[in-house]
């Protein structure tokens, strides 16, 4: 048995998103999920919209005391654009909505819980996705500058913690190449333009908070970053034509995003990519100065699972582009799966990969686990027991073999800060809606109560410890 130390000020807690907790009281304007769902109910697991979901807006108070129970010392939420923005055209706020988040903030810094607050959870306001296009269009990139000044004006001087986007490759995989976000487009021109667009936004976002704060208009110590879901690849074998196939998607999935939002540059290679597949984006010297100099203070990273590659074998087959044109996605028949979760690899060596990435080539910028979800149905994880907890030590005991993972990276200079779990009440995840439960808190959907889970009685002990033994 050994002892597994972190550092006494590590961040322990958890993340999730306004659109996926708040419920939909008061919010001054539909998202696309709003929309999509409306549109196609039958798509969302068990026909669940994003209106039912944790109630955080009336529940807030009750949750935060929550947060203590189990030890989490920050919590990482976002603000709705949806819900703060009333008029998009002139960017006027929503009263209600300005109100709610100072209380909510309130409460957490009141209650030792420092909040993260991120400002894009996938959550395009309908209206702007329907006018415009969303993130096709370079006049919504400055609408959402213009929302993310407001939000920084509002709350920037008790939030220390800002960050751009969550996982800002995502909206572009299910909007424009898989089908799994609305617009539900197949185009990969498209999808290149969105992402170009995302990352300038970003770029303009962080510029103008730099700005606020060298006008003393925002936390002097404040920082703002982003977070992304990378996922290292791992070959079949060691052949150069699998080598070459992981290299390449880690070239479209990782770097695409990390490159310029992280090192300020993009990879001349990935041009190259681009420009043999006639799918380069429309840019100008002027953004791409912004993007190359918009430095973030730091970097979040989710980490779910493990990508398996091997170099294409079958002739690709789509009529339009998506990275998969340089190799096949491979089910390891050696991995250990999670019975769970759609028999997902598990991969915990991953979580170092990732921290030496970031170390070694990404100038060891500070970081952060900004999710880690260990899912599991609410089938598997059972009813309470007589204590009154739920038993998911399942959850624990796969937590504890990828925290050994990240020890080992900072032992050997890895400048990570904290780990937050993927999260803190079961919430409404999308498409999935509640099929899979992550939180340290089970949601009965029929009461909205929140019963607890056995791995928040351990977690608790992690936190106040910076320590646990495996
Ligand atoms: O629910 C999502 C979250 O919005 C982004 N990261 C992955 C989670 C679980 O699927």
């Amino acid at each position: 048995m050994t002892t597994y130390q972190f550092p006494k000020d590590f961040m322990w807690g958890a993340a999730a998103s306004g659109i996926q907790t708040e419920g939909s009281t008061n919010k001054a304007n539909p998202s696309i999920w709003d929309l999509w769902f409306q549109q196609s109910p039958e798509r969302f697991y068990r026909e669940i919209s994003s209106d039912v979901v944790c109630d955080t807006y009336h529940k807030y108070q009750d949750d935060v005391r929550l947060m203590k129970q189990v030890g989490m010392n920050s919590f990482r939420t976002s603000i709705q654009w949806t819900r703060l923005i009333k008029d998009f055209e002139t960017g006027e706020v929503c009263p209600d909505a300005v109100d709610f988040y100072h209380r909510y903030f309130d409460e957490m810094i009141e209650n030792g819980i420092e909040p993260m607050i991120n400002l894009y959870h996938f959550d395009m306001p309908a209206e702007l996705q329907e006018t415009y296009g969303g993130f096709e269009s370079k006049l919504v990139v400055e609408k959402f500058v213009q929302y993310a000044v407001k939000a920084f004006e509002l709350f920037g001087h008790k939030i220390k913690y800002w960050i751009t986007f969550n996982e800002p490759i995502v909206p572009v995989e299910g909007g424009y190449l898989y089908d799994f976000h609305y617009p539900c487009k197949r185009d990969g021109k498209l999808a290149v333009q969105v992402g170009y667009n995302t990352i300038l936004a970003h770029a303009q976002a962080v510029h103008a908070y730099k700005q606020l704060q060298a006008q003393n208009k925002v936390a002097a110590d404040g920082q703002i970053g982003v977070v992304l879901n990378l996922t290292p690849s791992y070959t079949r074998n060691d052949s150069e034509e699998d080598k070459k196939a992981a290299w390449y998607a880690d070239l479209l999935f990782n770097r695409s995003f990390l490159d310029p939002m992280v090192k300020n540059e993009f990879p001349a290679e990935l041009c190259d990519v681009l420009k043999a597949q006639n799918i380069l984006p429309e840019t100008s010297p002027e953004e791409i100065d912004e993007i190359c100099s918009a430095k973030v203070d730091f970097l979040g990273v989710n980490y779910y699972v493990p990508r398996r590659v091997k170099a294409r074998e079958a002739e690709y087959e789509l009529d339009y582009f998506t990275p998969e044109v340089y190799f096949e996605n491979y089910v390891n028949p050696e991995g250990r799966f999670n019975p769970f979760r759609d028999n997902n690899e598990i991969l915990p060596v991953a979580i170092y990969d990732i921290a030496k990435n970031v170390q070694d080539n990404y100038g060891n910028l500070p970081w952060y686990i900004a999710e880690i979800g260990i899912a599991m149905d609410e089938e598997s994880e059972g009813k309470a027991d007589e204590t009154g907890y739920i038993d998911d030590s399942f959850r624990t005991d796969l937590m504890k073999e990828h925290l050994v993972q990240l020890h080992r990276a900072m032992e050997e200079g890895s400048n990570c800060f904290g780990v937050h779990q993927w999260t803190f009440i079961d919430n409404w995840s999308w498409l999935n809606s509640f099929k899979r439960r992550y939180g340290f808190y089970r949601l009965d959907l029929e009461t909205g109560n929140r019963i607890p889970k056995k791995h928040g009685l351990w977690f608790k002990q992690l936190s106040e410890t910076g320590q646990f033994d495996y």
